[in-house]
């Protein structure tokens, strides 16, 4: 049984979706500190947690009898550095709770990292799997803590703990206070409006990875067994690209005109990190294969926008 924190994130309902259809509606429990819209609770088992609460987060694992934990809250890169305390309480207090309750419940752990994970110092293009780290965000040294402790509590405790670090996700879900969001909100304007403003430079190259790649690399990584891992966190890449390739992509099915208005802060954090994550380990160990180029994820992007869209209008109506 899967415990998913932060379900009510970018990631979070699309995997309780496809761990549901694996396993079993009643077997994922999704839980948020938000307040889900109905469809949210009609779709399986939802609670509300407060990750800063540890013995209300115990009660929900022992009465759900959960066995795995994929722990999704936090708050991202933009949003981290506009509130440093409330990032360290979600990013760092909150993980030290949950990583603890695993220990104690020795419950098998999946704790997303990132690209936000490396720094200017990292070598760009490829960035290996073990590489100097010196992020310049809250989010990206909460993000290393997590990867050490969770090291140091399976090499000391035994603790079955999973980590991959995802490229900037796109999807048709909304992300809240990323660098890389850019690239979800081309794809909504290029629908809505036929007009962009990036608040990226043109040329800012990033990994990034079309959303059901990720979902699946988080259920590749926890069915793998686990004397086949032989590390803790593993880089994942799909493809790179920068703001002016992904509009010449996008232009190809839809008219799309960009305005370049680019935002300082968002700018200097996305030139710390990577242009390029070399992930030979993940393909090696646990069969990592993504499956969406930048080519094949465009037209089923505006393909799921349109139609998201076009619902919400109906709703609407
Ligand atoms: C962010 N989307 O931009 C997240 C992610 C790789 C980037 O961590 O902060």
């Amino acid at each position: 049984r899967t415990l998913i924190t932060g379900s009510l994130g970018q990631l979070g309902l699309t995997l309780a979706k496809e761990m549901r259809s694996r396993y079993g509606r009643e077997r994922v429990v999704c839980t948020d500190i938000r307040k889900p819209p109905k469809i949210v609770l009609q779709s399986g088992p939802y609670r509300y947690a407060n990750i800063l609460n540890k013995s209300g987060l115990e009660e929900i694992l022992v009465e759900h009898r959960i066995d795995q934990v994929v722990h999704f809250s936090a708050l991202l890169s933009a949003i981290g550095e506009q509130n440093v305390t409330l990032a360290l309480q979600v990013n760092i207090e909150g993980f030290h709770n949950i990583i603890d309750l695993c220990k104690i419940h020795e419950l098998k752990l999946f704790c997303p990292s990132t690209i936000g994970a490396f720094g200017p110092e990292t070598p760009k293009n490829p960035t290996p799997d073990l590489t100097l780290q010196r992020p310049k965000t809250i989010y990206g040294v909460s993000k290393v803590y997590m990867e050490l402790l969770g090291e140091y509590y399976h090499h000391r405790y035994g603790l079955d703990f999973r980590s991959a670090r995802f490229p900037g996700i796109i999807s048709a879900t909304t992300p809240g206070g990323g660098t890389t969001d850019y690239a979800v909100q081309i794809f909504y304007d290029a629908i809505e409006s036929g007009h962009h403003e990036c608040f990226l430079e043109p040329n800012t190259r990033l990994p990034m990875m079309y959303i059901s790649d990720c979902i699946q690399s988080v259920v590749q990584m926890m069915e793998c067994p686990a004397e086949e891992l032989t590390q803790r966190t593993y880089n994942i890449a799909a493809f790179s690209f920068t703001p002016a390739e992904i509009v010449a992509e996008v232009q190809k099915y839809v008219p799309l005109t960009v305005e370049y208005k680019v935002d300082k802060t968002r700018q200097k954090i996305a030139s710390t990190w990577p242009e390029v994550l070399e992930d030979k380990n993940a393909r090696k160990d646990w069969g990592w294969d993504p499956q969406y180029t930048l080519e094949k994820m465009v037209p089923y992007m505006l393909q799921k926008v349109k139609s998201q869209l076009h619902s919400e209008q109906v709703i609407k109506d």
